[in-house]
């Protein structure tokens, strides 16, 4: 009985360790850098396998280049609280990959017959039958969170990074990957060999980087998406088909190049309760290294003829924040042209995140999505820091701008938690205003219901 006592507070111990829950807008992922999002709907429950982004050290990778050692796996089911279900591959325990080669890039997971199977490029240590660079294996588990179990060579005939799966609606499986172009071939019924010759995948942009391929259906029509060199950095582009492997017309641009100038882009489209999104990545936790990525989500919608509307990035990202959580309003919607400014809270560590900071009359940022439920609540808290102090108007943008609460910042306040009662409230979902109504400088870290 001691012993067993003794396993189970050991497993609490490791449930408690594997399973950490961040509350997210956009970066999704707050404690880690994360890449290359590949978003999967597995039941009720989004899924995402990143790549898993680390600082190069002595010893530890290419110093300022990518550098990767494992993957974790994230779920939520509401696309705002996500669960960190722990390292599901390491470098160093695939047979086939090159030890601390530090390469494991962008990965794919997908569900067939209760199996998952999760492909990842790497170098390989047999660089004899495996050309100089890159090839890609897989590893499978019964569960999306694992455990996963690698297969011990890699998939014959590929040479490339950044696999990409799609299962048609026949069941026939693909496997599109890059390096150059973008290639494609059919998988097996077993996940695990190509079953075709591997076809390059034509009429897509001949000059400038085409990497990190992702294919899906809708209406008869084959996306293949893909982050794309047009001008210095990528963008990410689409073409469309009316066959899995081609023959693709190009079709347009879904997001721009990053404006804070990250290099790479690389990106997966889902719908998830009858809503599409667009996962991406940027580099908001590391603005100076763009090698050290964090994933993002966005709203990505169609026009009726199948083409996909341009996605403008933003920080607050999709899901629905509860009035009674802590409200980041630094991770707004809509910011005004002056007076208002985002910057991190510990500049020394981004991972404490961030603060917005009022010094204008009149300045003022939105924050979309916050649900009011339907009990009524009586206070909002503002954690704040003022040398002079000030006031700080709460309004709902939907309701003409109801005013739903003032709050004065006393002179002196260093990340006071200040408490000011709520004027009036509409039950339901609203999109937030806050206000100065002052010149003093005023920080703002979260606000909060209750
Ligand atoms: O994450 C490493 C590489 O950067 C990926 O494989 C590319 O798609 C780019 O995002």
């Amino acid at each position: 009985m001691k012993n067993l006592t003794c396993i189970f507070k050991i497993e609490m111990v490791l449930v408690f360790i594997i399973n950490t829950v961040s509350f997210a807008q956009n970066p999704l992922i707050r404690d880690q850098f994360t890449a290359d999002p590949s978003a999967r709907v597995f039941g009720d429950k989004v899924y995402i396998f990143p790549s898993h982004d680390i600082l190069a050290a002595e010893g530890k990778g290419r110093k300022d280049w990518f550098c990767m050692e494992d993957y974790h796996v994230f779920s939520s089911a509401d696309l705002t609280h996500w669960t960190d279900h722990g390292m599901i591959v390491q470098q160093n325990s695939v047979s086939w990959v090159k030890p601390n080669s530090y390469s494991m890039w962008a990965p794919d997971c997908i569900e067939r017959k209760g199996k998952y199977y999760f492909y990842f490029p790497s170098i390989p240590k047999d660089t004899i039958n495996y050309k100089k660079g890159f090839t890609v294996g897989v590893a499978i588990a019964s569960k999306p969170e694992g455990p996963y179990v690698p297969e011990p060579n890699p998939i014959k005939g590929i040479s490339g990074i950044d696999p990409n799966v799609f299962i048609d609606k026949d069941g026939q499986a693909y496997l599109y990957w890059s390096g150059g172009n973008i290639y494609g071939a059919k998988l097996k019924e077993n996940m695990t060999e190509l079953d075709s010759e591997v076809k390059t995948l034509e009429n897509l942009p001949a000059i400038g980087l085409k990497e990190g391929p992702y294919v899906f259906e809708r209406n008869g029509i084959y996306y293949l998406t893909y982050p794309h060199v047009e001008n210095k950095i990528e963008r990410l582009e689409y073409a469309t088909a009316y066959n899995p492997l081609g023959p693709f017309k190009v079709a347009g641009v879904i997001m721009d190049e990053s404006p804070a100038g990250c290099w790479t882009n690389h990106h997966s489209i889902i719908e998830f309760k009858k809503q599409w999104y667009l996962f991406y990545h940027h580099n908001d936790l590391s603005p100076q290294f763009d090698k050290a990525r964090s994933i993002r989500a966005d709203y990505l919608n169609f026009n009726p003829d199948g083409t996909i509307q341009k996605v403008i990035p933003t920080l607050r990202g999709v899901g629905i924040t509860k009035a009674t959580d802590q409200i980041q309003i630094d991770r707004y919607f809509e910011i005004s042209d002056k007076g208002v400014s985002i910057s991190f809270l510990e500049s020394q560590n981004s991972f404490k995140g961030w603060k917005t900071s009022f010094n204008q009359s009149g300045g003022w940022i939105q924050y979309n999505n916050v649900d009011f439920g339907q009990k009524k609540l009586k206070s909002v808290t503002v954690k704040v820091s003022s040398e002079k102090g000030g006031v700080l108007q709460i309004a709902s943008k939907e309701k003409k701008q109801t005013i739903i609460a003032e709050v004065t910042v006393s002179k002196g306040s260093n990340w006071a938690e200040i408490k000011s009662p709520v004027l009036t409230m509409e039950s339901g979902i609203q999109n937030l205003i806050v206000l100065s109504k002052g010149d003093n400088q005023i920080e703002i870290d979260w606000i909060k219901f209750e």
